[in-house]
């Protein structure tokens, strides 16, 4: 295996003082770290990041023993990046917390500067055949910075927090520097399909850069954007939660609860986890209901978390004020309804309160993943407890059996809880069971797995640019070879290649310069024309009506040969290279809805789901739709939902099909030309019989051979054509 160079803000070891000047070195907890430990060790690479604390002479060599590598940065400079940037900027703004983000340039300085100081630090270690995994939110300048110091080096990056819509992207100053920092890893790993999706969003709204299927060409390489929700480390957490000291917890903890519910919070105090949120729910809860109050407990514990920025203590003072009027309205002695705790606890207390809680309450506004609802399903393998999940979270879409809430409806939680904490056994088993299954099968270990084998899986298609040529200087390449054709084929796509698209679709009816085109090439002796369009049979027929050439509608539906009045349906064997990408996803989807299931027909998938829950199956079919359509626009199929079901399928034919079909039923040409814009115009250029020559119009990756500016340069070398062909007298005008 190739050694493995890890990079992460903070190094997995905490540095802590002890008596007089001396240094403890601990393991850091979290997913994070235990997800990546046995990397480390395995690949016998390093681990860079930032120590906490400056090493003394014996904590650096302890370092150097475990191969943790410290990026040293100045205090102040270290505050600008960390608490200033990376958390009062990139932290809210992809948290969609935009009236919280302070945009301030030397702050971005400073972020610059220490992703500069990680890539010198990471560029005197690594060698060529090393990976590269970098992470997060912190060091997003990182990859790029890297490229240019180690070219030749594969990359990864992983973004643990949510990679926000274009719309609220677009508001960082500095989104352009972001992404292109991004750009510079080979593979870029989010935890959901939605973030995926906005991240490709960006790159083409905010660079120009077009992604096919997940996949994009920058600089000459390829870079892939892949959902890879991260796991937990479930043999680690079980340890705890069911060690000697956890159960002792436990049973402490029963006999001072009674026979009350209880319902359990655990975050860090961060605005993005909703905790006021959660609290008015609780409030409305207890208001309407004076069983509750009596029979139900929350224990909420708020871990301290970035104490040095300012809306972290409005956070703390709001919250805590809450919980204060809360239990001063409801608490009765001996019942007191909200246990708050501000502190740190250890696995095996937080383990005890994953066993007791009748309901984990996980409720954050935003959250990139949530680690806490896995880390609850995790333990309860007795198909006991009940998760109420935040639609919010990036883990909502694989616990799809927990129940769902909109944080912000505040009368929609307090009876999602009130439903949580009257199930019966047998429901609560129904809906634990998978989850449980799914989250100790997908752990932190298969997370690290997958990420590492898409990095080092080889690039399967190149991704072409064809040379943008001018037309003269294509003409002067294609026009000795028509004047020497017997029998020539010109098959041209309408819209965005021979005609300019305007703003109504019905408004780009064709020019008379066109139509002379047209009426001179349909004259050619030894030439078939072929307009090829996705247009449908009746407006190319109105159109083109007294116009000698050939058309073809509806993307290779139909054929009207020139000269013939009736149109043909044209329908060979469909193309299903779209069933393997589509496959895996439908399998993914159906796995996280029980009742679902797929079908398979020879030229469609079909996605059943009404034997599934009403809400769930309804809520995932959404989700689907949109993934699906995301990742399939410009190929040829048709999603369509119908009753319950969602049916991907082979539309009848396409372009490239319709190509065939001429070449067969008229061929062999011994001069080809085929013009298009779009993808479904890929269709055709991907088939091309050799020596044919495809012409993309525009710019952007494509299989054609040489690519054009515009359709004005479309119209003008098809006039420098017909006029070789047919001697200089043709030309006309634009
Ligand atoms: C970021 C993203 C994404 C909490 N209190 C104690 C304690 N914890 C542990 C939990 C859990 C972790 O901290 C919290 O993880 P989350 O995922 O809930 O949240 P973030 O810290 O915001 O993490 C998040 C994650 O990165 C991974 O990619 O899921 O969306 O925001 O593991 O158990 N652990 C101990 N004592 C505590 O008091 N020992």
């Amino acid at each position: 295996m190739s050694r493995v160079i890890l990079v992460s803000n903070r190094l997995p070891v905490t540095i802590r003082r002890s008596r007089g000047n001396g240094q403890n070195l601990s393991m850091s907890s979290g997913g994070l770290v235990t997800g990546l430990t046995p990397l480390h060790a395995k690949s016998e690479g390093v681990w860079i990041g930032h120590p906490g604390e400056t090493p003394n002479q014996e904590t650096s060599a302890e370092l150097a023993k475990r191969r943790l590598v410290p990026v040293e940065v100045p205090a102040r400079e270290f505050r600008n990046y960390y608490e200033g940037y990376a958390n009062s900027a990139l932290w809210p703004l992809f948290h969609y917390f935009v009236e919280r983000c302070e945009f301030d340039p030397m702050q971005f300085a400073a972020y610059r500067s220490v992703n500069e100081r990680f890539a010198d630090e990471i560029a005197k270690i690594a060698q060529p055949d090393d990976l590269i995994w970098v992470h997060d939110y912190q060091l997003m300048l990182v990859p790029e910075m890297l490229r240019q110091r180690v070219p030749g080096v594969r990359i990864g990056f992983f973004l643990h927090i949510p990679f926000p819509s274009s719309e609220t992207f677009r508001v960082l100053p500095q989104r352009t520097q972001i992404l292109r920092g991004l750009l510079g890893a080979d593979l870029i790993g989010v935890h959901t399909y939605e973030y995926a999706e906005n991240l490709q969003r960006s790159f083409r709204r905010l660079l120009g850069i077009e992604t096919v299927r997940g996949e994009l060409r920058y600089s000459g390489r390829n870079v892939r954007i892949q959902a890879h929700p991260i796991g937990i480390d479930t043999d680690e957490l079980r340890e705890a939660a069911f060690s000697k000291k956890a159960d002792l917890y436990l049973l402490d903890l029963k006999r001072r609860i009674g026979d009350r519910q209880v319902v359990l919070g655990i975050d860090r105090l961060d605005y993005t986890k909703g905790l006021p949120l959660k609290l008015e729910a609780w409030r409305r809860l207890l208001s309407g209901s004076t069983r509750w109050r009596r029979r139900a407990m929350l224990i909420q514990l708020a871990v301290p978390s970035r104490e040095n920025i300012e809306s972290y203590h409005q956070q703390k003072d709001e919250v805590e004020r809450l919980v204060g009027e809360i239990n001063g309205l409801y608490g009765s002695p001996g019942r007191i309804p909200i246990h708050y705790m501000y502190q740190s606890v250890s696995k095996e207390e937080l383990g005890a309160l994953y066993r007791l809680a009748d309901v984990a309450f996980v409720s954050p506004v935003r959250d990139g993943l949530n680690l806490v609802a896995k880390e609850y399903v995790a333990t309860r393998d007795d198909g006991g407890g009940v998760l109420v999940l935040s639609e919010f979270a990036g883990a909502a879409s694989e616990l799809g059996e927990s129940l769902r809430i909109n944080p912000w409806d505040i009368e929609g939680t307090a009876s999602q809880i009130e439903r949580a904490m009257e199930m019966d056994y047998g429901e609560r088993q129904e809906r634990m069971r998978p989850m449980y299954h799914r989250v100790v099968q997908n752990d932190v270990h298969r997370w690290v797995e997958r990420f590492m084998s898409a990095l080092t899986e080889p690039e399967v298609e190149e991704i072409h640019f064809p040379p943008s040529l001018q037309s003269q200087v294509l003409a002067g390449t294609l026009a000795p070879q028509l004047s020497e054709a017997e029998n020539a084929l010109m098959m041209l796509d309408y819209d965005g290649s021979l005609r300019e698209f305007t703003e109504r679709y019905e408004d780009a009816v064709p020019t008379d310069s066109i139509i002379q085109i047209l009426r001179d090439l349909g004259g050619l002796d030894g030439v078939k024309a072929y307009i090829n369009s996705g247009r449908d049979r009746e407006t190319l027929g109105s159109w083109f009506e007294d116009v000698p050439i050939s058309l073809i509608a509806e993307h290779g539906s139909w054929i009207r040969e020139a000269g013939e009045g009736d149109w043909t349906r044209m329908g060979p064997p469909p193309d299903l290279r779209w069933k393997s990408i589509v496959a895996p996803v439908l399998k993914e989807y159906a796995e996280r809805t029980p009742g679902a299931r797929i079908e398979e027909k020879s030229s469609a998938l079909v996605w059943h789901y009404r034997e599934a829950d009403d809400a769930l199956g309804e809520w995932q079919a959404l989700e689907l739709m949109s993934v699906l359509e995301d990742m399939l626009s410009g190929s040829p199929v048709e999603i369509l939902s119908g009753a319950r079901v969602i049916e991907i399928r082979q539309q009848g034919v396409d372009k490239g099909r319709a190509f065939e079909f001429v070449n067969e039923a008229k061929g062999p040409f011994d001069f080809i030309l085929v013009t298009g814009d779009d993808r479904t115009d890929e269709d055709i250029f991907a088939r091309m019989p050799e020596g044919a020559f495809s012409v993309k119009v525009g710019g952007g990756q494509s299989s054609a051979r040489a690519a054009v500016g515009s359709p004005g340069s479309v119209r003008r070398l098809l006039r420098a054509l017909i006029e070789a062909r047919r001697g200089p007298a043709a030309a006309n005008s634009d």
